[in-house]
């Protein structure tokens, strides 16, 4: 049998936590034969809550759940870890200033990239969910320089996925059946969702989705909206933030980072940028990517044109206002 891996889920208590670590347990994010031991954070506030999932994990019985660390001391949490969800954060709530949101969170990730960086296993693989997604884990990797720039990594996932949903609707064909679409910069709403290079596989080989749904005004107008909307829309109607899809997305991506994406087939990952597709380097950026053997690298080639190469400009643009916003926290 294999060892188990621990898996760190930070703001376990809340509510993607709540979706995301059932999902672990059953081997949704590292497969069917992989044991688990969960090792789950949150701050004091919410350690009564953190106990009563880590009850709940008990009482599922999950076969591949090999052990529950629960705790509200990050150096415990972070002891021996080779994944690290980072789900914890610090919300914005109505009225804060951008600046004060960034400040709390880069003050978390700032304490959480040391103890990763000392505690957890070699080789660990961090990937941030929390908002604002790329500037944590830029900070992250800031404050944790020995653990390598491959990787720490942001979840556009989710984006990714609801772009393969939209066109999935739009041509009424199976979400399995739709590829490559690429969300490209910020997880926020300036990420320009692309479909450039998308394809739906036919009976005899595939198609391009421009082609096929034949309405460019709809692919670079409401379609990039919908996508770049949707947690809003989600907002609106749970009165709640996404989490079961925020959950999965988050399983998706490590377990394709870990185990390795089709033949033919990218994803979208928050990655460190290497000046790719002249994206200025040194910003975590959603890039198309590929993985195998546990590492990603960034798909190289893609034709560019003019619509998409504003998009991807202004994207970028505002990641490098965030970055330089996170690091006047800091002084
Ligand atoms: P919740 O507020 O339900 O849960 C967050 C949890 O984090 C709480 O239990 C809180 O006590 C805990 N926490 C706060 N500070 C912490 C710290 N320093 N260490 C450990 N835990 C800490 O939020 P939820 O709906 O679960 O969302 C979590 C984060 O995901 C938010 O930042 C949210 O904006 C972000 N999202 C990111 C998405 C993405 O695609 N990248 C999509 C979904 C989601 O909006």
């Amino acid at each position: 049998a294999k060892d188990p891996v621990r898996v760190l889920v930070t703001g376990a208590a809340g509510q993607i936590g709540y979706a995301l670590v059932p999902m672990i347990a059953r081997g949704v994010m590292l497969g069917p034969d992989q044991p688990v031991v969960l090792h789950l954070l949150d701050i004091p506030p919410a350690a009564e809550a953190l106990n009563g999932v880590k009850m709940e994990l008990i009482d599922a019985a999950f076969p591949l759940l090999k052990g529950v660390v629960a705790t509200t001391d990050v150096i415990e949490a972070c002891t021996g870890v080779n994944i690290a969800v980072m789900v914890g954060g610090f919300p914005r709530k109505e009225g804060m200033e951008r600046k004060d949101v960034m400040s709390k969170n880069v003050s978390i990730y700032k304490s959480q990239a040391s103890a990763l960086e000392q505690h957890a296993a070699a080789g660990c693989k961090v990937l941030v969910v929390a908002n604002p997604a790329n500037t944590n884990a830029l900070i992250l990797k800031e404050f944790a320089p020995s653990i390598p720039e491959k990787n720490i990594t942001c979840l556009t996932r989710l984006d990714h996925n609801r772009a393969l949903g939209q066109i999935s609707e739009r041509l009424n064909v199976q979400v399995s059946d739709v590829k490559n679409v690429i969300i490209w910069g910020n997880h926020s709403s300036t990420q320009y969702p692309d479909v450039s290079h998308a394809t739906v596989k036919a009976p005899h080989g595939e198609n391009h989705v421009r082609e096929l749904v034949a309405d460019d005004e709809w692919l670079r107008g409401e379609f990039i909206t919908t996508v770049q909307q949707r947690g809003a829309a989600i907002i609106k109607a749970r009165k709640l933030s996404s989490a079961l899809s925020a959950a999965s997305s988050a399983c998706d991506h490590i377990r394709d980072w870990v185990l390795g994406t089709p033949e033919g087939t990218w994803v979208s990952m928050g990655v460190y940028s290497d000046g790719s597709y002249n994206v200025p380097a040194g910003l975590i950026y959603s890039f198309p990517v590929t993985c195998r053997d546990g590492e990603w690298s960034i798909v190289q080639g893609l034709s560019i044109d003019e619509f998409s190469r504003n998009k991807l400009d202004a994207t970028a643009q505002e990641l490098s206002e965030e970055k330089a916003l996170a690091y006047s926290c800091l002084s």
